[in-house]
């Protein structure tokens, strides 16, 4: 009857995107988790070995060749907590000057050619990029202090410990929107229940991946793609009264829609994915 096929779509929708919704939750999760380990590699073989056993050279090459490992991620980079009072020391001992992530001229920030961006200005510390893969090697020598949302991140990951997550913002180079993911390093071992003061007070650096999200739905989706298609919307509900969307394109009511919960892992972002019907589906 009539009833039994509507009943038969809508079931479809919700199988459909929960499915999805599960799948990128899950590569996410692992991704995060490879993250995690990485940030571990970077307090145990750069920091916790004299002299370090990690440079520019072997960053790259390791990172590149277990890219596979972190499914939807862009490119992972690690960043130096700098004081200000050791500014001068570290310039001179990498042989290149903290750059700002901000500046009069947009267009030379998101071309992101670091001869063409300004010294950082004086603060009482700094995390600049020193090691990057590949992928993301136009950020070495930016300080990720000077950009708001990673600084936001850098802040928030110290003091919990946790991995933390930037709201969607257009990434440098990219056209898209993208979020930033981060742990802290740190330089000490610390009780497990460390305060907020003594976490800062430990940190060495920071391990951040960015995430195309545009770019890496789209492949997800793909892997799926199925005779019955339906439109998939991403948004960072965080901000219930203005949500932002990371993926798809704004959508008119058509009528059936199936919302899939999302968890990222971090508790302060909200995330959903939002499941139609194509139009004449
Ligand atoms: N990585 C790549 N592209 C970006 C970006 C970023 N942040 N910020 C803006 N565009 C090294 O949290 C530390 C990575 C920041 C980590």
């Amino acid at each position: 009857s009539m009833h039994d096929i509507a009943q038969r779509r809508v079931e479809m929708l919700s199988t459909m995107c929960d499915e999805r919704a599960r799948m990128l939750q899950d590569q996410f999760n692992v991704s995060m988790n490879h993250v995690h380990a990485l940030a571990i590699l970077v307090s145990t073989f750069h920091h916790g070995k004299h002299p370090s056993a990690v440079d520019q050279n072997i960053f790259g090459k390791y990172t590149e060749s277990s890219a596979f490992e972190r499914p939807l991620t862009s490119g992972v980079a690690y960043a130096l907590k700098v004081l200000h009072s050791d500014r001068v020391h570290f310039e001179k001992q990498h042989g290149w000057t903290i750059k700002n992530m901000e500046a009069e001229n947009e267009a030379l920030v998101q071309d992101c050619i670091p001869e063409n961006l300004d010294p950082a200005p004086i603060q009482d510390e700094y995390a600049p990029v020193i090691f990057a893969q590949e992928t993301v090697s136009h950020i070495v020598s930016i300080d990720m202090m000077s950009g708001k949302e990673d600084r936001e991140n850098i802040l928030r990951a110290r003091a919990s410990g946790k991995g933390v997550l930037t709201s969607p913002f257009k990434l440098l180079k990219s056209n898209h929107l993208g979020v930033v993911l981060t742990f802290a390093v740190y330089n000490s071992e610390l009780p497990p229940n460390a305060t907020p003061d003594q976490r800062i007070e430990a940190t060495a650096g920071y391990l951040g991946a960015s995430y195309d999200v545009p770019s890496l739905v789209d492949k997800l989706l793909h892997q799926l793609a199925s005779k019955q298609t339906i439109v998939v919307n991403v948004y960072d509900t965080t901000n219930a009264s203005a949500p932002i969307t990371m993926y798809g394109t704004d959508v008119i009511d058509t009528g059936l829609l199936h919302i899939s919960g999302l968890d990222f892992g971090d508790p302060l972002r909200k995330h959903e994915m939002h499941c139609r019907t194509p139009m004449n589906g």
